[in-house]
């Protein structure tokens, strides 16, 4: 008998990233997660996701709190585990590609504050998108010895989209400097087989690790890890089982079990991701009480199978088509989509490509003619200025849609000016710390509101400094 070489199979946790975000709209405040980070510091994770698009959003916006302070708070607590955040390659946590000087600013400031894996992607996949990220976090590591550059896929299924273009995206992932790949299968379409003839292809042609990202959505999630880990993946993505399954990644808990006594074990301490959970526990329950959970995401959504469309996609488009008075049109728009992104060049469907292709696909259905009126974004996207597609675009679509128009052919940034001085003179007179101007960068009316908000809060806590009869003073 051969003695079993052993591989621990190690896994992120996401339940101060994705698993709020996916299951409570992104709302968990960070006074609940200080008090458990000790204990999942003891656990032994690859890496804690804590920061990302909706987190930095959602802390300014509604919790009212600073996303710069969540993240040292964290870094004070985690001595031992490395934190990781997702970044919108150019868009960084935004909306709007950004200049060069404003990407790499603002991946050395995360390193600064607490960040040690940048999770970098793009809604085309096109790398040109993630260069500078990437650039960006290996000069940080070079100078501060921290900093891992994480590429992702944006999984998605299509002609275009054969175990050839994997094994070639992961060849010139490598060739392109960065740490890791990560597989982002967004919606849950990958099946478990196809994920084991994924990885096997992919390791075939990269020393690189692979970390695989997927959501419980279409139920096959916790097949298609142990699948992925039988071939060789190295990081599994798994929420705590309080704020696991759904839309939601597969249950950390669930994972390590199956796992051991294998060669994939683990190691982790199940006793204490017990202790975990039963912090979580009672937060979920009061977020299933005051309706911020949702049961309907707890089940699973047979559609994202069958149409290969995320879930949040289809319900937009129910809502739009329910403000048209058009819910006859359901299946219409259904058929329509596949051919919206076809003409756009078969982009995969995430933020912000499926709301880009979902809204074309309503207009072209309920106006009787296709592209008789098409919406900015699907004439930027025509134009080139999100960059290239996997297929080429339809150029009858072209020629309708954006007549005689120049396109663009090269990286879309490049024809982006540094913007840093300008916006660092647009919010001066807000700015307490280095960080202000890049919430300001990524959300201009947001970040001022909180600015204000803050300054407001911090006139008061001056006030009571005077208030020595009762004690009270500013911590
Ligand atoms: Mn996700």
């Amino acid at each position: 008998m051969s003695e079993q070489v052993k591989k621990p199979i190690k896994i992120m946790e996401t339940v101060l990233r994705d698993a709020h975000q996916s299951l409570i709209a992104t709302r968990m405040p960070t006074e609940m997660m200080l008090p458990i980070v000790d204990k999942m510091d003891k656990v032994g994770y690859h890496a804690v996701e804590c920061w990302g698009g909706a987190t930095f959003d959602a802390s300014l916006r509604f919790l009212k709190e600073d996303p710069w302070d969540r993240l040292r708070k964290l870094r004070d607590g985690f001595k031992n585990t490395k934190l990781q955040m997702l970044f919108r390659g150019q868009n960084i946590l935004g909306y709007r590609p950004y200049a060069d000087d404003v990407v790499d600013y603002f991946v050395q400031k995360s390193v600064a504050n607490g960040i040690d894996i940048i999770r970098i992607f793009d809604c085309l996949n096109d790398l040109r998108n993630l260069q500078a990220a990437v650039d960006a976090t290996n000069k940080v590591k070079k100078q501060e010895g921290r900093g891992h550059a994480q590429v992702a896929l944006s999984y998605t299924l299509g002609d275009a989209y054969t175990m050839d273009y994997w094994m070639d995206m992961a060849k010139k992932i490598e060739a392109m400097g960065a740490d890791s790949i990560c597989i982002k299968d967004m919606a849950g379409l990958l099946v478990p087989y196809k994920a084991a003839e994924l990885i096997s292809s992919m390791k075939s042609v990269t020393k690189l690790p692979i970390q695989l990202h997927t959501h419980y959505t279409s139920g096959v999630a916790s097949m298609t890890y142990l699948k992925a880990v039988e071939a060789g993946v190295d990081v599994i993505d798994c929420a705590i089982s309080p704020f696991a399954m759904g839309t939601s990644q597969p249950a950390t808990e669930v994972m390590v079990e199956t796992f051991k006594g294998t060669e994939y074990d683990t190691g982790y301490d199940q006793n204490l991701l017990s202790e975990i959970a039963d912090y979580f526990r009672p937060y979920r329950d009061e977020c299933l009480a005051n309706g911020l959970l949702n049961p309907k995401v707890m089940g699973v959504d047979i559609k994202t199978l069958l149409y290969q469309v995320p879930g949040g996609m289809l319900s937009n488009m129910v809502s739009q088509l329910k403000e048209q008075n058009a819910e006859d049109k359901y299946y219409d728009v259904l058929k329509e989509i596949p051919a919206v992104r076809k003409d756009l060049g078969e982009p995969p469907l995430v933020t912000p490509s499926s709301q880009i292709v979902g809204t074309q696909a309503v207009f072209n259905v309920l106006m009787g003619e296709r592209y008789k009126m098409a919406t900015d974004q699907t004439k930027d996207v025509l134009r080139g200025k999100y960059g290239q597609t996997v297929k080429p675009m339809n150029q009858e679509v072209i020629d309708k849609v954006i007549p005689g128009e120049e396109r663009i052919t090269c990286r879309p940034a490049d024809l982006i000016e540094n913007e840093l001085d300008k916006l660092e003179s647009e919010m001066a007179e807000w700015k307490q710390q280095d960080e202000d101007v890049l919430s300001y960068a990524l959300f201009p009316q947001v970040a001022t509101d909180f600015f204000k908000y803050r300054k407001a809060q911090q006139e008061k806590v001056d006030l009571s400094k005077a208030d020595t009869k009762n004690g009270a003073y500013p911590v």
